[in-house]
C-alpha cells in the first residue's frame, strides 16, 4: 500500500521529483507517483486526493513550478500533511517558493527548498516514523550516519 503520494504539476517536473521517489525507495516506503495539475486537470486532482487515504496514503509530496498551485490546492482537499516542492521553471524558482510557502493560516503546506525533492521525502519519512517502528529505526540510523 502506498503511504506517500508524489504528485507533480507537469511531466516536465518528473526529473526533479524522481529524487523523492529514489529516497522513498531507499527507505522501502511505497508511493504513488502521478502527474496531476491543479490548473489543467483539477477534477482528477480532487478525485485522487479524496481517494488517497483509502489506499493507505498518509502524506502528500507535491512539486510544481511557476504559480505552483498544486500543493495548496491539494491541502485544500485533505487534512493529511502536504509537503510542497517549489520547482525552478522560471525566476530561479522564487515564484514557486513564495506561492507554496505563503499559504493562508489554517491550511498549512510544509515547503522545502527549490528543487529539493529529496528533503520532501526525508520529511515524509520523519512524519511516517512517528507511527511506524521500522521506518523510525531506518530514519534514526540515517540521521546517525549523517552525524558521523
Ligand atoms: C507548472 O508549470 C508545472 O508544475 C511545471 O513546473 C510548469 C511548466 O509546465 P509545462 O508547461 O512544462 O507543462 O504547472
Amino acid at each position: 500500500m502506498p503511504q506517500v503520494a508524489i504528485l507533480m504539476g507537469s511531466q516536465s517536473d518528473e526529473p526533479a521529483m524522481e529524487k523523492a521517489a529514489e529516497v522513498l525507495e531507499e527507505f522501502g516506503v511505497e508511493y504513488d507517483l502521478e502527474v496531476i495539475s491543479a490548473h489543467r486537470t483539477p477534477e482528477k486532482m480532487v478525485e485522487f486526493v479524496r481517494d488517497a487515504p483509502g489506499r493507505g496514503v498518509r502524506v502528500f509530496i507535491c512539486g510544481a513550478g511557476l504559480s505552483a498551485a498544486l500543493p495548496g490546492a491539494v491541502a485544500a482537499h485533505t487534512d493529511l500533511p502536504v509537503i510542497g516542492v517549489p520547482l525552478d521553471a522560471a525566476l530561479d524558482g522564487l515564484d514557486s517558493l513564495l506561492s507554496i510557502a505563503q499559504m493562508p493560516p489554517g491550511v498549512p503546506v510544509a515547503c522545502v527548498g527549490v528543487n529539493n525533492a529529496r528533503n520532501a521525502a526525508y520529511l515524509a519519512i520523519s512524519i511516517l516514523s512517528l507511527h511506524d517502528d521500522v521506518i523510525a529505526e531506518s530514519w534514526a540510523a540515517f540521521r546517525e550516519q549523517q552525524r558521523r
